[in-house]
């Protein structure tokens, strides 16, 4: 991605990193663009909240049937922005935006209903005291996504069709490496009825536009990207108390054990290392083998990596691995293949760039014999390099699974259930798959997310709902006393009545019988 300037504006020039080609060019937005936008999304999400729920599901079904209608010119510009074969563009991004999609329309009218709170021990007294409290969810108004390029529609439009059934307005600041994507994805959902400034795509780059975004003042910042800019991205939230969601790195472990099947394993090892190019924050990065079957399990791992087609992934289906989405990530996988060399690992296939093609492609690598605290292991590589390694003992193997500072996804392998799902609760991932990997992010009803430098907060699911509404918590009094015990004038008898209750109502010893009837008489008064 270059940028240009041209009558004092200032352009993103876009090329094809597959092909090397210019693929368009998009004029950018400007920092002070941000208040106006903001202003017109508050007046937009007021309309939209107003709408009746058959109002807003026409609009929200409209839009689903408009991305479907619309596939082959969504997956063009994904696989034009990012160099991703056409198959995995539809088989990824776009399905992962048609399964937030149905989910949001079905979870539309469920995500507001109205839930009464169960007062525990208190559910009797508060009965007899005529008082009830109950949760009327409400949206919370401007919800700000700012996504990355490697799931260019995936990611910002799962995200905002959560927010927008959650009644919310959207901002989405996509990445200055995949700007036309989310602009072409703003199209089709106008096109379909989407209310006018209800979503916007501000263009520009994230120090700019975005930074204007993150002080302003938005109801919540939805962060998926990088370690370094989430930190910023807190930091910056921070000075109005921004909520933020943080969708960060990944490092995700596979747990072989040695009764697991190892075709298939070999299999989703393969997709699960290489999809995308390695560039998924949920790709497999090491693959932890039971030593008694590791050199089976890398033999078929290795034959079916080196089966696998690199190149320009759109005319051609029979492409699995496209580019790197720029030269400099084509430099840093050189970069992490040394300093791998030199902390002892060795490169069993792959470890360059491609010299037979055109672009940033950058050979599939599998790298053994890497020490556990290397920074092969440990630090997250965003590209097509995986590490291998093994283990005695399944204790081990958690051991070395959780011993990561990335907590995001990952897998157990084997053909008992019950120790999968024994093992995949030790492991410290968000998300964890017994016997398949990745795919949960197309079931858009699981939650999203992990822990350590992975971030925190939900996207997707009930959980991710939680982040998009407010719990409004309403409590209601029939006004049956003519005062509460607490309140003015305090009197030693009080504080004596006050004592005598709550030794009645909480103390071992205690009844409840006669603290109702010391709470009867305080309140009766
Ligand atoms: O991230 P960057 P990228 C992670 C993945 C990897 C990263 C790759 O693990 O670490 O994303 O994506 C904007 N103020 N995930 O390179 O550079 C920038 O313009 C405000 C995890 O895009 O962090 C872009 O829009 N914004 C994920 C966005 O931040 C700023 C799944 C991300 O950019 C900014 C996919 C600033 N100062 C990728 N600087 C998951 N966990 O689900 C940059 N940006």
């Amino acid at each position: 991605m270059q940028s240009s300037t041209e009558a004092g504006e200032e352009y993103i020039i876009k090329t094809n990193p597959a092909t090397l080609e210019e693929f368009g060019r998009i004029k950018c937005d400007h920092p002070e663009d941000v208040p106006a936008a903001l202003q017109a999304a508050r007046l937009a999400q007021s309309k939209w909240m107003k709408l009746s729920y058959d109002e807003k599901a026409v609009v929200m079904s409209n839009i689903q049937e408009a991305i479907i209608s619309n596939i082959e010119d969504l997956a063009r510009t994904i696989c034009g922005e990012t160099g991703k074969p056409k198959s995995e563009a539809i088989a990824t991004d776009i399905f992962a935006a048609l399964s937030a999609g149905e989910y949001a329309n079905d979870m539309m009218l469920e995500v507001f209903k109205k839930s009464k709170i169960d007062l525990g021990d208190m559910a009797f007294p508060m009965k007899l005291a005529g008082r009830s409290s109950y949760i009327a969810p409400r949206p919370i108004g401007v919800v700000a996504i700012i996504s990355p390029w490697n799931y260019p529609l995936g990611i910002p439009y799962s995200q905002t069709i959560m927010a927008l059934a959650a009644g919310n307005a959207v901002i989405i600041k996509p990445s200055s490496e995949t700007p036309l994507t989310a602009v072409k994805m703003l199209e089709v959902m106008k096109k379909a009825g989407l209310p006018d400034n209800l979503v916007q795509v501000l263009i520009g780059s994230g120090r700019t536009v975005g930074d204007a975004l993150l002080t302003s003042d938005v109801d919540r910042i939805v962060f998926t990207g990088s370690g370094s800019v989430g930190r910023r991205v807190m930091a910056q939230a921070s000075q109005r108390l921004t909520p933020v969601t943080l969708e960060l790195g990944g490092k995700d472990p596979m747990i072989v054990l040695k009764d697991a099947d190892l075709e298939r394993a070999t299999s989703a090892a393969v997709w699960g290392s290489f999809v995308n190019s390695g560039q998924t924050c949920v790709c497999v990065k090491r693959i932890y083998v039971d030593e008694t079957i590791y050199e089976q399990f890398l033999e078929l791992f290795k034959n079916k990596t080196l089966m696998l087609k690199q190149g320009w992934g759109w005319d051609d289906q029979e492409i699995s691995l496209g580019s790197l989405i720029n030269e400099a990530a084509l430099n840093e996988m050189e970069m992490h293949v040394e300093k791998a060399v030199n902390e002892g690992a060795k490169v069993l296939i792959g470890g360059k760039k491609n010299p037979n093609l055109k672009g940033y492609y950058f050979e599939p690598t599998i790298l053994v014999d890497t020490p556990q605290n290397s920074a092969a292991v440990q630090e997250e590589i965003f590209g097509p390099i995986v590490t291998v390694m093994k283990f005695s003992s399944e204790e081990e193997a958690i051991a070395l699974a959780n011993d990561n500072k990335y907590a995001l996804a990952g897998s157990v392998w084997t053909a008992n259930l019950i120790k999968g799902k024994v093992l995949a609760e030790l492991v410290s991932s968000g998300t964890v798959v017994v016997n398949n990997l990745l795919y949960t992010y197309g079931l858009a009803a699981t939650p999203w997310g992990g822990n350590g430098e992975s971030g925190f907060g939900r996207t997707h699911g009930k959980f991710g709902f939680e982040e998009l509404t407010e719990p409004h918590h309403i409590h209601v009094d029939k006004g049956k006393y003519p005062e509460d015990p607490w309140w003015f004038p305090y009197s030693p008898e009080k504080s004596e009545s006050l004592s005598g209750f709550m030794h009645s109502f909480y103390a071992q010893d205690g009844s409840s019988i006669k603290a109702l009837l010391q709470l009867h008489k305080m309140m009766r008064k």
